[in-house]
C-alpha cells in the first residue's frame, strides 16, 4: 500500500496521521503540488483522477479523496470506527459534514495566510471566517461533556478527518476553543503523531 502526499496538505495529513496511528504498515512518496501537474510523477498522473494528493494505492484500488480513502482504512483494518456497521454510520456522519463545514472554510482560510497565490479578498476571509467560528463551535461543543475523542474514548476516522487542517491554527491565525484545544494535544499523543509538515516530508 503507497500513499501520495506532501507537508502543505491537511487532507494528505489526514490519512497519513491515521496510517501512523494504527500502525499500519504503507510506503510513502511526496508529490511536488505546486510543480505544474505534467510535472509530477507519471504513475501518480495516471493513477489519481483529480491529480490531488491524497492518493492511496492499495494494489489494483486507486483511492482518491482523504474522507473516502479513510473509510476504506476502517474498513479494511478493522479499526478506528470500522469494526461495526453502527460506529462506521457515526462516523461517516462526521467526515461528511466535515467536507462541507470545516473541512470548506479552514483550509481556504489557512491557504489565504499562507501563500500569496490563494490570497482572498477581505469579504469572502471574513464569510468564512464566520464559517470557521461556528464550525469550531460546533466541534467545541461535542466535546464539552469531557470524552476524550468525538466517538467516545477511542480514536476513529471522524477524529483524524476533523482535526486534520486544525494543525495549521496557528499559521492560520485563527482561535482554537478549550475542548477543541484539549483534543488536538490528545490526538499529538498518539502513536506517529508529528506535525503535517514533519509527518508529510518525506
Ligand atoms: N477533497 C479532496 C481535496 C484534495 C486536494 O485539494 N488536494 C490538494 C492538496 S490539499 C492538491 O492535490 N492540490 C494540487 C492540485 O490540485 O494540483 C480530499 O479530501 O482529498
Amino acid at each position: 500500500m503507497k500513499l501520495y502526499g506532501h507537508p502543505d496538505s491537511g487532507h494528505a495529513f489526514k490519512v497519513k496521521f491515521c496510517l501512523e496511528a494504527g500502525n499500519i504498515d504503507h510506503e510513502y512518496e511526496v508529490v511536488d503540488i505546486w510543480a505544474d501537474r505534467s510535472q509530477r510523477q507519471p504513475e501518480f498522473v495516471a493513477k489519481s483522477k483529480h491529480c490531488e494528493v491524497p492518493l492511496l494505492v492499495d494494489g489494483d484500488n486507486n483511492l482518491i479523496q482523504s474522507d473516502g480513502i479513510l473509510v476504506h482504512i476502517a474498513k479494511k483494518y478493522q479499526t478506528f470506527g470500522g469494526e461495526s456497521d453502527v460506529m462506521l454510520q457515526r462516523c461517516l456522519e462526521w467526515l461528511f459534514w466535515e467536507a462541507n463545514k470545516i473541512g470548506m472554510c479552514l483550509p481556504q482560510l489557512r491557504a489565504s495566510k499562507k501563500f500569496e497565490s490563494s490570497r482572498l479578498t477581505e469579504g469572502a476571509w471574513d464569510w468564512l471566517y464566520a464559517r470557521y467560528l461556528h464550525d469550531v463551535g460546533v466541534i467545541d461543543n461535542e466535546l464539552s461533556d469531557g470524552r476524550p475523542f468525538i466517538m467516545g474514548d477511542a480514536p476513529t476516522i471522524a477524529d483524524f478527518s476533523l482535526s486534520g487542517y486544525l494543525f495549521f491554527a496557528d499559521e492560520t491565525e485563527v482561535p482554537v476553543p478549550d475542548h477543541v484545544g484539549g483534543w488536538l494535544v490528545r490526538l499529538q499523543a498518539l502513536d506517529g503523531w508529528q506535525h503535517p509538515y514533519d509527518l508529510l516530508a518525506s
